[in-house]
């Protein structure tokens, strides 16, 4: 009998820096949302990798987690209670920063400095850098945090993953799986049917709006051959509910055809999708509303 290793390995990061692009990169399915706007990801994500080496059976289960920020809302307070339960939680940190990060991550840092697990610091987006630049990087990083391993990376063109897995998997403690070997996330299907809608609302907005945006799913109905979704998509105000729906709701209908699209990808059936707005008045201020979306 081979020996079994399993870990957490939570990735962990400033916005925008590719978290969300790696850990699909890891789990191989796009499990989470990926915009170029910071605050996408809301929820820490676990994704879940069964595999072997040589030597022994492994399952890795990685979180994916928002990005560090200074909260301004009630929600920035829950989405960063993710981000520290991960820090907690894992066996490894893989703490992602991009070549453009500017070096002002004092609380972050302080905070990793205390972890007790290995790090791993990433670089991310050496497709955008050059040899010097990210030199540089790396000498930064080893004078302000000294992390057990830096490595760069491209989350987007898959460079450096294989890598970075060799690593995670020397570093995985010998553990029975956490998790039945069929299952490749914590979240359920509702989960990331509100997620890829989510995501549809911040391609296809400007500015505010989509961070005004909650999704709901009130039914998620499996049959052979088709699944219905019906969704509920809040907003803080009534000005934001007419832009989301647009001159005859056209904006909107944009939305549920790619939601629809992605849906059936992500579920492989076809899937019937009904969307209605509706107005909350400044839910991401509120604990009772926040808790009843899930936070
Ligand atoms: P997160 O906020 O840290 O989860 O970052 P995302 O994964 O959502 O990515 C933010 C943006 O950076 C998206 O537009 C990604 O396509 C882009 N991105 C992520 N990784 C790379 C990379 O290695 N190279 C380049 N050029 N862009 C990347
Ligand atoms: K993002
Ligand atoms: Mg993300």
């Amino acid at each position: 009998m081979k020996e079994h290793k399993a870990g957490f390995i939570s990735i962990v990061g400033k916005p925008n820096v590719g978290k969300s692009t790696l850990m699909n990169q890891l789990v191989g399915e796009k499990l989470s949302i990926i915009t170029s706007k910071a605050q996408t990801t809301r929820h820490r994500i676990m994704g879940i990798v069964n595999g072997e080496t040589e030597d022994f059976d492994f399952q890795l289960v990685y979180s994916d987690t928002p990005g560090i920020i200074k909260p301004l809302y009630e929600l920035h307070n829950a989405m960063m209670e993710f981000v520290h339960g991960s820090i907690e939680d894992g066996d490894v940190i893989l703490f992602v920063t991009d070549i453009y990060e500017k070096y002002d991550e004092e609380d972050v840092i302080q905070k990793l400095q205390k972890c007790q697990s290995p790090i791993i610091l990433i670089i991310n987006k050496i497709d955008l850098s050059t040899p010097e630049i990210v030199q540089e990087k790396i000498d930064h990083w080893k004078a302000v945090l000294n992390p057990s391993l830096i490595l760069s990376i491209s989350a987007l063109q898959k460079v450096g993953i294989d890598g970075l897995l060799e690593n995670i998997i020397n570093l995985m403690p010998v553990h029975p799986p956490y998790f039945p070997k069929e299952e490749l996330t914590d979240k359920p299907e509702r989960f990331f049917a509100a997620e890829i809608i989510r995501e549809k609302i911040f391609l296809n907005y400007k500015k505010e709006v989509p961070y005004s945006c909650e999704v709901v799913i009130t039914a998620f109905k499996e049959s052979d051959d088709i699944i219905k979704v019906s969704s509920e998509i809040y907003v803080e105000r009534a000005t934001q509910r007419a832009i989301l729906l647009g001159h005859k709701g056209e904006r909107i209908k944009v939305v549920g055809t790619e939601a629809r699209k992605e849906m059936e990808q992500f579920f492989g059936k076809k899937v019937f999708l009904e969307q209605y707005i509706k107005v909350e008045p400044d839910w991401r201020q509120q604990k009772n509303k926040l808790e009843r979306f899930g936070y």
